[in-house]
């Protein structure tokens, strides 16, 4: 991994996003979606054309996992706590109803980052204004501009493609730290026998979270790096003349953690959410969808989303479904 700024100071943000493109008022001073506009019946109909044999994916993670869930470090995993099983009603604390059903509850404690999950376009932001120039005073407390709830509401639905960079670079998985570019997006997907096509949601495994369930957790936490899409402005413009709409990655960040050039945390994050209004999806179970890809051969799909409608949420936890 490249660290060509060991020892320089870290430049703020704007410095580092300077001149590049923004979406703010494209669809209104008062959108909340961004990029997910792009996603109109036609491009619906697209993602339906994609289908061919009508087999299903989901690509949520375990919520619960026994090993714990991988996380952003400083988050939990959910941690759901039974509150009534057979045992209440064995010893009297379930109370007896006409018909005499009995039944389970529980309750889940959990971040709403801490399972695979839609950010909200005003989770992160940098100068005081989050997505679209709101006020960034309009998170206190809760979102009240661009939170998940709008993106909730409209729901994920178009044409999805799988780039596999790790099975592109004949690996099970990527290392910590290893990055990739547009560049290296665009020859996966023509050695796939594909193309990332404009509106497209862009689904890319490095075979990371998978690795979760097999490393030592030690390991896999040791300095939080993940392998990952690396910052560049041929990037970002990339991303902005292609319109993509959503970045669904198997990565706890969707981009290496800390750009290797610069030291700046992920700038990613501010370019393509805060400023292009690109929706990100982090933390999916891509394995088996990319096995399926490698076998038959197609890796374009209908891809469909509907993260839960959590009022005021930075983000939310979803299960997305592929149909090919
Ligand atoms: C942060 O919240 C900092 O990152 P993520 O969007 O990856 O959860």
């Amino acid at each position: 991994m490249c660290d060509a700024h060991a020892g320089k100071p870290v430049p703020h943000m704007r410095e580092l996003l300077e001149g590049l493109p923004k979406n703010w008022g494209r669809w209104g001073e008062n959108d909340e979606v961004g990029a997910l506009n792009f996603l109109d019946a036609a491009e619906v109909l697209r993602g339906v054309a994609s289908v061919k044999s009508g087999k299903t994916f989901t690509l949520q993670v375990q919520m619960g996992h026994p090993k714990g869930d991988p996380v952003w470090p400083g988050r939990a995993g959910a941690q759901r706590f039974n509150i009534m099983d057979k045992g209440d009603f064995l010893c009297g604390a379930g109370k007896e109803s006409p018909g005499n059903h009995e039944f389970a509850d529980d309750v889940m404690i959990m971040y709403l980052q801490g399972s695979t999950q839609y950010d909200a376009l005003g989770h992160v932001w940098y100068d005081d204004h989050i997505y679209n120039g709101y006020d960034a005073k309009t998170t206190a407390g809760s979102l009240k501009k661009a939170s998940v709830l709008p993106i909730a509401e409209r729901g994920i639905v178009g044409r999805g493609i799988l780039i596999d960079m790790a099975r592109h670079r004949g690996k099970e998985v990527l290392d910590k730290g290893e990055t990739f570019d547009h560049r290296d997006l665009m020859e996966a997907a023509r050695a796939q026998g594909c193309e990332i096509t404009k509106h497209d949601i862009l689904l890319i495994r490095t075979g990371w979270i998978g690795s979760y369930y097999r490393r030592e957790k030690e390991e896999f936490y040791a300095d939080f790096i993940e392998p990952g899409l690396t910052f560049s402005r041929e990037l970002v413009e990339w991303f902005h003349e292609m319109e993509l709409v959503n970045l669904v990655t198997d990565t706890i960040a969707n981009e290496v953690t800390a750009d290797p050039e610069t030291g700046v945390v992920i700038p990613l994050h501010c370019a393509l959410m805060r400023n292009l209004g690109v929706t990100f999806t982090e933390i999916t179970a891509l394995d088996t969808l990319a096995q399926d890809c490698a076998a038959d051969g197609q890796w374009t799909f209908l891809y469909t989303a509907a993260p839960l409608k959590v009022v005021g949420g930075s983000g939310a936890p979803v299960n997305p479904v592929v149909i090919k």
